[in-house]
């Protein structure tokens, strides 16, 4: 027996505990101990045998952390044919969350009861492979095609009263899970109830799963597993036996478990755990927040406060007028009335928040009590110093001056105050209440419990916070600009906005760089574009058409017009037919000869753009780890999870191909294509961004 698992016998029932915490995840130590406990209940002469964990969970799936490596014996499969084949009565009781392989120990099981609150499903889509324990047979068998289908493509966990309807489990009962499961198996027993083997159940119905196929295909935008998982489910209704549909399942699932696809999705699955966990924030204790001061009611000052409030801060909105104060509370109960729509708050809920939790105030005196004041005004250096000079006078000592600016120099903003110690950036993305991404700026002076306190309203808002240094845009809008320009860049040399964009949703971005653009309006570009422009390089390439379609009014999405044309109650847009003459004018302006680009050639470009400059925010320190540019690029700008984060899909592609790459570019434009000296030093060395995560971790 192992540690991992504890052995007892209770009159007829033996009873396996498993002892892994945090999750009970089905590491080796805990195949191997429950191997050796059905074997030693059937030596003993039990009767029935019950599985439960202790702790918070029953297990919540395979080991992660053994993805990659060779797998030990006993593999899962091979315990969950052991689990259904033992001659006495498997009972499996579940609390927590029973997810992936932990499902499927519970399927193999011959009973399955759980506690009202226990979450089930089959998440492996998430990480990049299948469920490849049973789980894509026995779920079908029990829950039927189309039901296993939705849980196995989607990986959405249900509640036991849900896998209670759809017949995953026979029973839910309220208590302990060791106690409900010993009462359960010692019935079962008195009942004579006899072994039950979802695997000895008929196969289930067939649909028609090639157009099933190329639905999930399209709707996956190139990510795999959840394809290929309907295909395992197809082989557990077509195969000509139980048997041939495992042995079809465990196919797929290696060809899963050795994709780049794979890689890319444990890694942001362990990244965006790691992303918070900054090692100089260890032991720092947060200030306490529980009343937040929001200056600036547009978009996003709303969609801060509606964030804050959701998370049970009270919030006084600061506008110039009673006006504007009025108009940003119709935003915040715009976005409330949302929540309430998708069933996160009640009505009475909604009114509490808005009248109670929320004030509205037009004097800086209101903020005088503000544990933290957040700016969200004009992107405009002398408005923001006006801002904080205020701030400064009014704000109680030790309140946290916090400035949602996207570009500018928090160092600046900080130093007109006299406490830069507690000033700090909170980088939102829009709309706030939605975007899961934070980043948290740490200026020169900020203090470390500020940054604790940064993260700590990060974890509350329920976002994924990343820690960035101060520069121009940060980590994202930094890295942004640089694969936007390259996106011009391209332009100019003849590719249109159009194909650019097709390539990059091709690579699986959710939208591409122009059509991003449009719906983040235009206008904010061109104010950068137009701030930036008296410290530009001469050698820098700037085209010029996106001034000129903002020139002429065009703003994207909220003027209708942009580089694509939007119709009112239409979803998405159609190319702008003037745009193509706007980029004519500029090339002939330069005297540049168009050529073809294939999509291939755009993405490789776009790509090593986004990947050099990642390199020289992680070099600059701007960034502390490569996962930190993998989750701001997940999480903030639409790149795809099935590719981890840019210096993840680097590592997978190898950085000596992509430095050869941007040497070779840089011999058309040395000034835009210097490689980054962190790139070079990988190389050099042999090293992986990943190699760096591990180092700072
Ligand atoms: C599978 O089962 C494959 C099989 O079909 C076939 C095999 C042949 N392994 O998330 P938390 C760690 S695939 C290793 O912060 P929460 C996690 O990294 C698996 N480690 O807590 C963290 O570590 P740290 C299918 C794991 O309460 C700590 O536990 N299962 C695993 O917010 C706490 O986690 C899944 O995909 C694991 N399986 O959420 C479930 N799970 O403290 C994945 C967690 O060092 N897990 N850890 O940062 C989850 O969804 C959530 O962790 C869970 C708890 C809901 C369980």
């Amino acid at each position: 027996m192992s540690n991992a698992i504890k052995y007892e016998k209770i009159g007829d029932i033996a009873v396996l505990t498993a002892q892994n915490p945090p999750v009970n995840a089905l590491g080796f130590d805990v195949r191997k101990g429950l191997l050796a406990g059905i074997q030693q209940a059937e030596d003993d002469g039990a009767k029935a045998v019950l599985i439960y964990g202790d702790g918070r969970t029953y297990f919540a799936g395979a080991d992660i952390r053994e993805f990659g490596k060779p797998m030990l014996d006993p593999g899962l499969p091979d315990l969950c044919n052991r689990i259904e084949a033992s001659p006495l009565i498997v009972v499996s009781s579940m609390h927590g969350t029973a997810l992936g392989g932990g499902l499927e120990v519970a399927l193999s099981s011959h009973y399955r009861i759980a506690v009202p609150s226990a979450k089930m499903g089959l998440p492996e889509v998430h990480l990049g492979i299948l469920p490849g324990a049973g789980g894509t047979q026995r779920l079908p068998r029990v829950a039927g095609t189309e039901a296993a289908l939705d849980m196995i493509t989607s990986g959405r966990p249900i509640k036991a009263g849900e896998a209670l309807e759809k017949g995953i489990i026979d029973r839910v009962t309220e208590g302990e899970p060791r106690e409900i499961g010993l009462a359960y198996a010692q019935e079962l027993l008195d009942a004579g109830a006899a072994r039950r083997a979802v695997g000895d159940m008929p196969a289930p119905e067939a649909i028609d799963f090639d157009a099933r196929y190329e639905t999930l295909l399209k709707k996956g935008r190139g990510q795999l597993s959840p394809a290929t998982a309907m295909r395992a489910v197809q082989a557990a209704c077509e195969a000509d036996s139980f048997e041939a549909g495992i042995k079809r399942e465990r196919e797929l699932f290696m060809e899963l478990m050795n994709s780049d696809q794979r890689q890319g999705m444990v890694h942001a699955f362990f990244s965006e755990r790691a992303v918070s966990k900054l090692p100089e924030l260890k032991g720092v204790a947060p200030r306490a927040l529980a009343d937040i001061g929001v200056i600036g009611g547009g978009t996003m000052g709303a969609g801060i406060a509606t964030a804050a409030l959701l998370s049970g801060l009270s919030v006084t909105m600061l506008e110039m007028t009673d006006e504007a104060a009025a108009a940003a509370k119709g935003r915040i109960a715009g976005n409330l009335q949302g929540a309430v729509k998708r069933g996160k708050i009640s009505a009475d809920q909604f009114e509490a928040l808005t009248n109670q939790s929320l004030t509205l105030a037009t004097d800086y005196t209101s903020l005088a009590n503000a544990d933290l004041v957040m700016e969200a005004v004009f992107e405009e250096m002398s408005v923001k110093k006006i801002v904080f000079t205020q701030l400064d006078e009014v704000c109680k000592p030790g309140a946290i001056l916090a400035t949602n600016t996207s570009y500018l120099d928090v160092n600046e903003i900080a130093a007109c105050t006299k406490r830069p110690e507690e000033v700090i950036g909170l980088h939102f993305f829009s709309p706030a209440h939605v975007m899961k991404l934070l980043e948290v700026v740490v200026a020169d002076k900020t203090s470390i419990d500020v940054v604790a306190t940064g993260f700590a309203l990060g974890k509350m808002l329920n976002k994924i916070s990343v820690r960035a240094g101060v520069c121009d845009g940060f980590i994202g809008n930094r890295i942004l600009s640089t694969y936007r320009a390259c996106a011009d860049h391209m332009i100019l040399d003849g590719a249109s906005p159009y194909q650019i964009d097709k390539a990059l949703t091709g690579f699986g971005f959710a939208m591409g760089p122009f059509a991003v653009a449009d719906l983040a309006g235009l206008d904010i570009g061109w104010a950068s574009r137009k701030r930036l422009s008296p410290t530009r390089d001469a050698r820098e390439r700037v085209p010029s058409f996106p001034d000129k379609l903002c020139e002429d009014g065009h703003f994207g999405q909220k003027t209708g017009k942009g580089y694509y044309v939007y119709e009112a109650g239409k979803r998405g847009g159609t190319p702008n037919p003037d745009v193509p003459a706007l980029i004519e004018a500029n090339r002939a302006e330069l005297e540049i000869a168009p050529r073809d680009f294939t999509d291939e050639e755009i993405t490789r470009r776009y790509m090593c753009a986004m990947v050099n400059e990642a390199a020289k925010v992680v070099g600059e320190g701007i960034a502390q780890r490569p996962l930190d540019v993998d989750m701001t690029l997940l999480f903030g700008y639409g790149f795809p999870r099935y590719r981890g984060g840019p210096l993840k899909w680097a590592d997978i592609e190898g950085l000596d191909g992509i430095l050869a790459d941007i040497m070779a570019y840089a011999k058309e434009d040395d000034y835009f294509w210097q490689p980054a000296p962190l790139l070079q030093q990988l190389v050099a060395d042999g090293s992986t961004f990943d190699d760096l995560n591990r180092e700072n971790s």
